[in-house]
């Protein structure tokens, strides 16, 4: 836990986030800036940064995030598919530095990704 990280503080629930999911290890909660119909965010409850800074130890919980993915998506509302995202450092685009996985599915077309 880092006090500056806002996905940190949305994991302890100091910040509202529309949380949809979460347990002792990974929290999900939507999108502030969807980009298609169902977009979310599923984070580890631990501060991490990204994939580059992830550790073997994390391989178990990774795994879990990725096939948490396909139930949630569909009960969201992605019924006919979803993608997954994971944008890391930044020629990869990412904007917060607490890794997440987005998950995007609904109805095309969409905003971007
Ligand atoms: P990335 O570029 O992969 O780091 O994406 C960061 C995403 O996080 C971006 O789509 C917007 C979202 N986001 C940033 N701040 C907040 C927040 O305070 N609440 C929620 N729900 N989403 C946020």
């Amino acid at each position: 836990m880092t006090d500056s990280c806002i996905f940190c503080r949305i994991a302890k629930g100091e910040i509202p986030a529309g949380k949809v999911y979460e347990d002792d290890e990974i929290v999900v909660f939507r999108d502030i800036h969807p980009a298609a119909p169902v977009h979310l965010l599923m984070i580890p409850r631990e501060h991490i940064e990204n994939l580059m800074t992830a550790g073997s130890q994390h391989e178990t919980l990774l795994g879990r995030m990725i096939a948490l993915a396909p139930r949630l998506a569909r009960e969201q509302g992605a019924t006919d598919g979803f993608r997954i995202v994971i944008n890391n450092g930044p020629d990869g685009g990412q904007e917060v530095y607490h890794l997440h996985v987005h998950v995007l599915g609904g109805p095309r077309p969409w905003k971007r990704f």
